[in-house]
C-alpha cells in the first residue's frame, strides 16, 4: 500500500471544493436546497467523480447518492452536499470529497479490504428547505418518518411533490434502507465548526458525541392595531411578548452553561409587519441543544412555562409546534479509538470532542457503529461564507481516513 501523497490529496479536495462552490441559485451567496436544480447540478457533478474514482453509481429514492466500490459488508462513508442559506463551502462538500478521495487513492494502490466501500452524498441534512433534517440519511438508515413526506417548502411545495419533480418515487423510500447485516459501519469527516481543534493546534479531532436537538415553532398572537392610537396599556403587542420570550430562551440556555446548552432564536416574523401596525402576530423559532436529552427537554419545558406566564400577564396566546427532536448520540468508542489511532500514525495528537453541529451521522448510528473525524477549520467559522479549511489540513484528514480504512476491520 503506497503512503497518500497529502499535499496532492489536499490540493485535489480543495479543487473539488472549489468546483461545488459555484453551484447555487443565487450568484451572491450559497443557496444549495434538497432536490433543486442544484442539488441535481452538484450531485451530477459529484457522480463524475465517483465513476472517475472507480465506483459504481446510483442514487436511492431520496436522491442520495451511492458510490460503491469493493463487495461484502459495507464501510459507509458520507456528508451531505446540501447548505444553510448563505453557508460555506466545506459544511458537507468535504466528507463526500474526502470518501472520494480515499477510494481512489485505495483502487490505484490496488488495496485488498475484506469489506466494501459505500460513498454516500445526502441531499437533505440541513433541512434548508423543508422543515425536516437528516432525512436522506434517515432513509438509508430506515428512519425516514412518513409524514415527512406531506411537508411543505416556503412556496408550498411538498416534499413528495419535489421529490416527484426530481424524478423520484416516494413509494420506493422503504427500499432505501439499508440492511444492518449489510452494513459494518458509518464514519463521517467533516469541519469542526468551533475554535478547539485551532485552540489545540491541532487539524484533527475525534468525536466522542452529537449533541441532542430540539427545534420548535412558536406563535404569538394578539391584536394588530394602529400604532399611533392605541395606548401603550390597552395593547396586545405579539411582538413584544415574543421579544420577552426569546430573552428567557437566552436565559435558560445561559443558566445551563455547566451542560454546555445552546437555544438560538434563528428566524422571526411579525405580522402583517407594517412600520404603523401593531403586530397581530408572531412566529419564531427556537433551536436548542445539549448532550443531556433529560435536561434538553426540561429546558424546553421551562421556556413553555415561562412563555405561559408572559402570554397572561400580557393577554395574548402561544402556541409550541415541535418539528424537530434529535436524541443526543455518542460515537462508537471502538471506531473512535481506530480513527485516533490514525491520526496518531499521521503524526498528529487525537483531540476527543463533542459536536455540538448535528450530522448525518446522528442517523446513521441508528443503523450501525457510527463515528466522525473532524477537521481544524479557520476561527472555527461555519455556516458562514467565510468557513475554511486548509489544503494541508483536508490532505492530511483524508491521508487518516485512508489509514483508518487500511486498519478497520469490521466486528464479526
Ligand atoms: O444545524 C446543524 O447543526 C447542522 O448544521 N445541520
Ligand atoms: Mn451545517
Ligand atoms: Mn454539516
Amino acid at each position: 500500500m503506497s503512503a497518500p501523497d497529502i499535499k496532492k490529496l489536499g490540493a485535489r479536495a480543495e479543487a473539488m471544493i472549489a468546483a461545488l462552490a459555484p453551484i447555487s441559485a443565487e450568484s451572491g451567496r450559497l443557496v444549495r436546497l434538497f432536490l433543486s436544480p442544484e442539488h441535481r447540478r452538484a450531485a451530477d457533478l459529484v457522480a463524475g467523480w465517483m465513476r472517475d474514482a472507480g465506483m459504481n453509481v446510483s442514487e436511492d429514492a431520496l436522491g442520495t447518492l451511492r458510490g460503491r466500490w469493493g463487495g461484502g459488508k459495507r464501510l459507509l462513508i458520507g456528508s451531505h452536499l446540501d447548505a444553510v442559506i448563505d453557508g460555506g463551502n466545506y459544511d458537507g462538500p468535504l466528507g463526500v470529497i474526502a470518501g472520494i478521495l480515499a477510494v481512489e487513492h485505495l483502487a490505484k494502490s490496488e488495496t485488498r479490504l475484506p469489506f466494501g466501500i459505500d460513498v454516500l452524498a445526502f441531499g437533505d441534512e440541513e433541512g434548508s428547505r423543508f422543515p425536516s433534517t437528516l432525512s436522506s440519511s434517515g432513509a438509508c438508515a430506515g428512519a425516514f418518518e412518513q409524514e415527512t413526506l406531506s411537508l411543505a417548502d416556503r412556496n408550498g411545495v411538498t416534499f413528495a411533490d419535489a421529490l416527484t419533480a426530481y424524478g423520484k418515487n416516494p413509494g420506493g423510500i422503504p427500499s432505501a434502507a439499508y440492511t444492518p447485516s449489510e452494513v459494518a459501519a458509518y464514519v463521517e469527516l467533516h469541519i469542526e465548526q468551533g475554535p478547539l481543534l485551532e485552540e489545540e493546534n491541532e487539524p484533527l479531532g475525534v468525536v466522542t458525541g452529537i449533541v441532542g436537538q430540539s427545534r420548535l415553532r412558536v406563535t404569538v398572537t394578539g391584536e394588530a392595531g394602529h400604532a399611533g392610537t392605541v395606548p401603550m396599556n390597552l395593547r396586545r403587542d405579539a411582538l413584544a411578548g415574543a421579544a420577552a420570550m426569546v430573552l428567557v430562551v437566552e436565559r435558560v440556555a445561559k443558566a445551563n452553561a455547566a451542560n454546555r446548552m445552546v437555544a438560538t432564536v434563528g428566524r422571526i416574523e411579525a405580522i402583517p409587519g407594517a412600520t404603523n401596525i401593531i403586530p397581530g402576530s408572531v412566529a419564531f423559532t427556537i433551536d436548542l441543544r445539549t448532550m443531556s436529552d433529560s435536561i434538553r427537554k426540561a429546558a424546553i419545558a421551562t421556556i413553555q412555562h415561562e412563555a405561559r406566564g408572559i402570554v397572561e400577564a400580557r393577554k395574548l396566546g402561544v402556541a409550541f409546534e415541535p418539528f424537530h427532536d434529535a436524541a443526543a448520540t455518542i460515537c462508537d468508542s471502538a471506531l473512535q479509538d481506530m480513527l485516533a489511532a490514525a491520526i496518531t500514525d499521521m503524526g498528529h495528537r487525537p483531540i476527543a470532542l463533542p459536536s455540538g453541529a448535528g450530522h448525518d451521522a446522528q442517523m446513521m448510528a441508528k443503523l450501525c457503529q457510527a463515528a466522525m473525524m473532524f477537521v481544524r477549520c479557520r476561527g472555527g467559522i461555519s455556516h458562514n461564507p467565510a468557513e475554511y479549511a486548509s489544503p494541508a489540513d483536508m490532505g492530511t484528514a483524508i491521508a487518516a481516513l485512508i489509514r483508518f480504512i487500511e486498519r478497520y476491520r469490521p466486528k464479526s
